[in-house]
C-alpha cells in the first residue's frame, strides 16, 4: 500500500490520467476518432499544463517540483475491433504474429493521433508503447517496468500509454488494459492522484446520480453488484474494487470534469480505500 501523498521527496506530484477508449473514439466506427470529444479533453490537458517547455522543466541536480503527468488511453473502436477479431482478450491469447500486429498497429495509430494533437497543443507528450515493455507470467501477474515513462518524466516530457497486446507466458499475446496501465503504474510510481476519463460522469447510483465518494466496497456493493476481481476488462464493480485498493485517491468523471481533475479538485466520483 501507499502511504505518501507526494511521491518522493525530489519530485513533484504524480498524477495519471486515463482517457477511456470510448471516450475519445467512436465506438460504432471501427478506427475513427471522436474528433469533438479527443479535442475537448486534449484542450483540458494543454490549459492545465503548467510549463510546457521541456528546457524550462529540467531544473538540473536540485530535482524538478513540477508536477507530473502520465496519459493513458483506452482502445475504443482501434485496439478492440481487432481484438474481438483474432479472437484476442485480457485471458484468450493469439500466438499469430499478424495478429499481434493488427491489434498492437490499431493502438499505435490512435496514439499517434493522440501525440500529434497533444504535441500541437504545447505539451511534449511521447509515447511508450508497452508491447516494448511489459509482459505476463503464467499466474496473470504484470511486469511492467517503470524506466522508460520516469526517464521521460525526468526529461519533462509526458509519456501517454495506451491498451496494448503483451506477451503472456503459455498464451502468446493478450490484451493489456488501460486500466491496468494506470494500477500498474499508480502502484509502483506512488501516484498522487489517479483519474479515470469514463462516458459516464462518475460511479452512478440506482437513481442515476453521481456518488460523490466511495471509501468502501461495502458501501456500493447493493449498486454494483458482485465484483470478479479477476475482471480487469471494465465491469464497474471491479474497476471501483481496484481502485480502493490503490493507496492513492483516484477519480471516475466525465469528459467535461477533465480540467476540474487536472486543478486538483473534486471530479465525479472521488474513491479512496486508505
Ligand atoms: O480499452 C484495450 O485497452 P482498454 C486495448 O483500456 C486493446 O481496455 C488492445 C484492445
Amino acid at each position: 500500500m501507499l502511504g505518501n501523498t507526494n511521491g518522493p521527496d525530489h519530485e513533484g506530484p504524480l498524477t495519471i490520467l486515463k482517457l477511456g477508449g470510448s471516450v475519445i473514439t467512436d465506438k460504432d466506427t471501427p478506427e475513427t476518432v471522436d474528433d469533438a470529444a479527443l479535442d475537448g479533453v486534449l484542450d483540458a490537458i494543454a490549459e492545465a499544463q503548467p510549463d510546457s517547455d521541456v528546457e524550462t522543466i529540467d531544473d538540473g541536480h536540485d530535482g524538478n517540483q513540477q508536477p507530473r503527468l502520465i496519459i493513458v488511453h483506452g482502445g475504443g473502436s482501434f485496439g478492440h475491433v481487432h481484438a474481438a477479431e483474432h479472437g484476442v482478450s485480457t485471458t484468450e491469447g493469439t500466438t499469430d504474429a499478424a495478429a499481434g500486429t493488427a491489434i498492437h498497429g490499431a493502438m499505435k495509430h490512435l496514439n499517434s493521433v493522440v501525440i500529434d494533437r497533444l504535441q500541437s497543443r504545447g505539451v511534449p507528450a511521447l509515447p511508450v508503447h508497452p508491447l516494448s515493455v511489459a509482459t505476463r507470467n503464467t499466474e496473470r501477474n504484470l511486469s511492467l517496468p517503470t524506466e522508460a515513462v520516469t526517464g521521460l518524466l525526468d526529461a519533462g516530457f509526458v509519456p501517454v500509454l495506451h491498451g496494448d497486446v503483451i506477451s503472456h507466458a503459455g498464451c502468446g499475446l493478450t490484451v493489456l488494459s488501460g486500466d491496468e496501465i494506470v494500477t500498474s503504474l499508480a502502484r509502483s510510481l506512488q501516484a498522487t492522484r489517479v483519474g479515470l476519463c469514463s462516458t459516464v460522469p462518475g460511479v452512478l447510483d440506482d437513481r442515476e446520480r453521481v456518488i460523490a465518494s466511495i471509501t468502501a466496497f461495502e458501501d456500493v456493493e447493493s449498486v454494483l453488484g458482485e465484483s470478479d476481481s479477476t475482471d480487469v476488462s471494465g465491469g464497474m464493480a471491479g474497476k471501483v474494487r481496484e481502485l480502493l485498493a490503490l493507496g492513492a485517491p483516484a477519480h471516475i468523471f466525465g469528459p467535461d470534469a477533465v480540467s476540474t481533475f487536472l486543478a486538483g479538485h473534486q471530479a465525479g466520483t472521488r474513491i479512496d480505500g486508505r
